[in-house]
C-alpha cells in the first residue's frame, strides 16, 4: 500500500522488469498474500509506508515468523535529517525507533538502510538471513535514500538454502546412527513437518520414502507436501482431532523419524504428554530420543538416509513402487514396514449420499472430496475450513496452503490472492475455504483478486458465526452480523460469478459451474446447518474449553 514515505521507492518497483507490484486494500492483507505466495514459491516481499502501514502489517509478519516463512518487509521511513534533528513528523508518536524496535523482536535481521556505503552489506545480509533461515526480515528505507547510488557488489550473493553448515564426516556419522536405529525398529514411520515444504525438501522426502519403503504421516503444517495419493501416505496427524489412520500408526510406531515437525498444542490435541520414540530432526538440531546427536542440515540427513536405504535394498525406488503396486504393499518384500494400507480410506468419516438434505459441513466436504483434481490448490482459513480440509485428499505436491500454527482468522482471502498469483503461471486453480467470521475480517481483498484477473473459487462456509469459539465457550461475542454474503463480491467487481446454495446437490452444481467460469473468480456461499458441526471442531472445542476451566 502506497504512502508518502514509500512512493519514490515504488516507482522503482513499477519500472522493474523483474518485479511485479501488486497493490492490496490494506497492509495486513498484503502480508497474508505475501505469506501464501512465499509458501508456494519460496520467497516474497511486502512494501509499506511507515508505522501506519508497517504496524498494520505486523500481525501477518509475526505469523510468518511463527510458520517459518521467508518474507522481506521493506518499509519507507522519514528522511535521515528528520531522524537526526528529531523533528515531529506525521505517522509517528514521536518515537522514530518504534517500528524498527518492534520488528527486531521477531525478525532475525532488521535494520535501517541509512548509508550508501553499508547499504549493500545490509541488504545482502537481510536476503541471506531470509533465504537460509526461512524467516521474515525487515529493511527500513528512509525516503531520501531511495535515489542514492550504491557501490558495485564485491562478491556474488549465494542464496542457496542451507539450514546449517555441512560437514561430511559429521553427516555420515549421524546418518549411520539414524539408519541403524531405523533398521532395528519394528514399526518405524516418517513424520513430515512444515520444514520439509519450507526448505524445499519435498523431492528429498519422496526419494527417502521410496528408497526406504517407509510410510509417512504429515503434520497439518506439511499437509500436501507430496500428492496424497502416494501409496506411502497414511494421513495427517493432529492428536485426537481425527479418528484417522495417522493417529493409529503414529502412536503405535516404535520409531518416529520426525523430519522438520514442531508439534503445537493443536497438533497434539489431547496427546500433549505423548512422547514420540525415535528421532526429531529440525533445523540445526538432530535429537535422538532425548539426547542431541548433532546439528546437520535436514536435507543432508534425508539424502544420506535415502542413499543408505537404496544400497541396503539394492533396487531403485521405482522398483519398490512398482512392486508394491503389482503385488500389493503387504506382499512387497521391500515395503517391509508397511501395515494394512488398504484400510486407509476406511479411516475417513463415511458419508451417505443425501443430495437434497440441508447442507452440513460434512456433506459439503463429501462433495468436495469427489471433485478435487491435481490442478487445484486448496487454501483454508481457520475454523471448520481448516479442520475439515485436513481430510481432503490433496492431489498435487504443494497443493495446500493454510496457517495451521499461528491461526489468524482472515488469512485465506488475501492468501488466495498470493496463492493465485503464485500458482497462476503453472495453470493451477485455487479453491478457497473460508468461514463467515474469517471472511468478515479481510473481505475487501476479494476486490484485488478480481482486479488482477485471477480465477479462484471461494467457498464460504456460512455457519452463522464463530462456530469454533462456540464449541470452546459460547456467548453473544460469537454472534456476527448476517451479511448478504453472495451479493458482496458483486460490489467489488462484476467479474465474480456468485451463488448461494443450501443442499449438497445445489453445491455440487455450483462447484461445477464455477469450474467452467475459468475467466474470473467465483464465490459460492454455502449455507450450513450451524448445529451440525464437524467432529474435529467438536473435539478441538472440547479440548481448548477444558483448558479454560
Ligand atoms: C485475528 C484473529 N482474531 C481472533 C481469533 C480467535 N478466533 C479463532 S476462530 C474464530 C472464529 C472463526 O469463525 P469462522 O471464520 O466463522 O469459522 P467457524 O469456526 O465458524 O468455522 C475466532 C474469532 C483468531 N484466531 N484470529
Ligand atoms: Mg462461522
Amino acid at each position: 500500500v502506497a504512502g508518502d514515505f514509500v512512493l519514490n521507492f515504488m516507482d522503482y518497483i513499477v519500472a522493474s522488469e523483474r518485479l511485479e507490484l501488486i497493490t492490496t486494500c490494506n497492509e495486513l492483507n498484503a502480508g497474508y498474500a505475501a505469506d501464501a505466495y512465499a509458501k508456494l514459491r519460496g520467497m516474497a516481499a511486502v512494501c509499506v509506508t511507515y508505522n501506519v502501514g508497517g504496524l498494520s502489517l505486523m500481525n501477518a509478519v509475526v505469523g510468518a515468523a511463527a510458520e517459518s516463512v521467508p518474507l522481506i518487509v521493506i518499509s519507507g521511513a522519514p528522511a535521515r535529517r528528520v531522524r537526526k534533528n528529531r523533528l515531529l513528523i506525521h505517522h509517528t508518536n514521536g518515537n522514530l525507533n518504534l517500528q524498527l524496535a518492534l520488528y527486531q523482536q521477531f525478525c532475525p535481521f532488521a535494520a535501517v538502510i541509512n548509508d550508501p556505503k553499508t547499504a549493500g552489506v545490509i541488504i545482502d545480509t537481510a536476503l541471506q538471513a531470509c533465504a537460509t533461515r526461512k524467516q521474515p526480515v525487515y529493511l527500513e528505507l528512509p525516503v531520501d535514500m531511495v535515489d542514492e547510488m550504491l557501490p558495485a557488489a564485491q562478491f556474488p550473493l549465494d542464496l542457496a538454502a542451507k539450514e546449517g553448515s555441512s560437514n561430511p564426516e559429521k553427516t555420515a556419522a549421524i546418518v549411520d546412527e539414524v539408519f541403524k536405529r531405523v533398521l532395528e525398529a519394528q514399526r518405524p514411520i516418517i513424520l513430515a513437518g512444515s520444514e520439509i515444504p519450507r526448505f524445499g525438501l519435498a523431492p528429498q522426502l519422496r526419494k527417502l520414502i521410496e528408497a526406504s519403503g517407509l510410510s509417512y504421516i504429515t503434520t497439518m503444517g506439511a499437509k500436501g507436501v507430496l500428492e496424497e495419493s502416494h501409496p506411502a501416505y497414511l494421513g495427517t496427524y493432529a492428536g485426537t482431532l481425527f479418528c484417522s489412520c495417522a493417529q493409529k500408526y503414529l502412536e503405535q510406531a516404535d520409531f518416529v523419524l520426525n523430519l522438520g515437525a514442531g508439534l503445537s498444542d493443536v497438533d497434539m490435541t489431547r496427546r500433549e504428554n505423548l512422547v514420540l520414540p525415535g528421532i526429531a530432526a529440525k533445523t540445526g538440531l538432530i535429537q535422538l530420543n532425548d539426547y542431541a546427536v548433532g546439528s546437520i542440515p535436514l536435507g543432508e540427513l534425508m539424502q544420506g538416509l535415502a542413499l543408505k536405504f537404496y544400497n541396503h535394498h539394492k533396487v531403485s525406488s521405482g522398483a519398490i513402487i512398482a512392486c508394491a503396486a503389482e503385488k500389493g504393499s503387504e506382499n512387497c518384500a521391500f515395503w517391509q514396514y508397511k501395515t494394512d494400507l488398504g484400510q486407509r480410506t476406511g479411516c475417513l468419516m463415511p458419508h451417505e449420499e443425501r443430495p437434497d438434505a440441508q447442507l452440513t459441513v460434512g456433506l459439503l466436504f463429501h462433495e468436495m472430496r469427489k471433485r478435487l483434481t491435481s490442478e487445484m490448490i486448496i487454501v483454508a482459513d481457520v475454523g471448520e475450513a481448516l479442520l475439515s480440509s485436513i481430510e481432503l485428499p490433496v492431489k498435487t505436491s504443494g497443493g495446500y496452503v493454510s496457517q495451521p500454527f499461528y491461526l489468524s482468522i482472515g488469512y485465506s482471502i488475501p492468501a488466495t490472492l498470493g496463492a493465485a498469483l503464485g500458482g497462476h503461471h503453472v495453470g493451477q486453480r485455487i479453491i478457497t475455504l473460508v468461514g463467515d467470521g474469517a471472511l468478515q475480517m479481510t473481505a475487501q481483498e476479494l476486490s484485488t483478486i478480481a482486479r488482477y484477473g485471477l480465477n479462484p473459487i471461494i467457498i464460504l462456509l456460512n455457519n452463522d458465526g464463530y462456530a469454533i469459539e462456540r464449541a470452546i465457550h459460547d456467548g453473544p461475542y460469537n454472534d456476527i452480523q448476517r451479511w448478504q454474503y453472495h451479493l458482496l463480491p458483486q460490489v467489488f467487481s462484476d467479474r465474480f460469478w456468485c451463488s448461494r446454495v443450501q443442499t449438497p446437490r445445489a453445491f455440487a452444481a455450483a462447484f461445477e459451474k464455477a469450474l467452467e467460469h475459468a475467466d474470473g473468480p467465483s464465490f459460492i456461499e454455502a449455507v450450513l446447518d450451524p448445529k451440525a458441526i464437524s467432529q474435529p471442531l467438536h473435539h478441538l472445542g472440547a479440548s481448548l474449553g477444558t483448558r479454560m476451566a
